[in-house]
């Protein structure tokens, strides 16, 4: 009985500390935090949260310009594993509304490294990947446009997979 009760003591004691050691689980950690647009549409209605609401069928959307951004403050830093964005579903002829675009991130948003590039146009419902680069820590995710005549940006949403720096610290020291 004793022996047993030890067994049973350790084997808890081993679960805590396998639970602790394991890689924690991705989020979306852009979810419902603060966007920035470079420019508002006209008649209003699309703003930045639109990005980060979970909701595939709204969108934000930029006023036209040269190099029309989208910018998600995620209130803290992050390691950034992946970021998927999906074009607007409720259109056909927007595919020039989420085309060449850089994905970016950075701790500082005036200081920011590309994730990734997109060179061609999307289709409605599209979604893109990218996979950022190992060791990506940031607060801000920026999407914008590279290149190209002027032209509107949209977005249906934005997926940012990632774990807040500390949770990494720990599993790393
Ligand atoms: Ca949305």
């Amino acid at each position: 009985m004793f022996s047993a009760t030890w067994v049973l003591t350790l084997t808890c004691l081993c679960q805590i500390q396998t639970s602790l050691g394991h890689f924690p689980d991705l989020e979306n950690v852009a979810y419902s935090k603060t966007v920035t647009l470079s420019s508002n549409f006209h008649s209003g209605g699309y703003g930045g949260s639109k990005a980060v609401n979970g909701m595939y069928d709204d969108l934000a959307h930029t006023g036209r310009e040269r190099y029309p951004w989208l910018r998600i403050d995620l209130g803290g830093n992050f390691f950034i594993h992946e970021v998927e964005v999906f074009a607007r579903a409720t259109c056909v002829k927007c595919g020039k509304q989420l085309h060449n675009f850089d994905v970016k991130f950075g701790k500082h948003k005036h200081d920011l490294r590309r994730c990734g590039h997109y060179s061609r146009e999307t289709h409605a419902g599209q979604r893109v990947a990218f996979w950022c680069p190992g060791n990506s820590v940031g607060r801000y995710v920026l999407i914008r446009i590279a290149g190209g005549r002027p032209s509107y940006l949209s977005v249906a949403e934005v997926l940012v997979w990632g774990i807040p720096e500390r949770l990494m610290k720990q599993y790393y020291d």
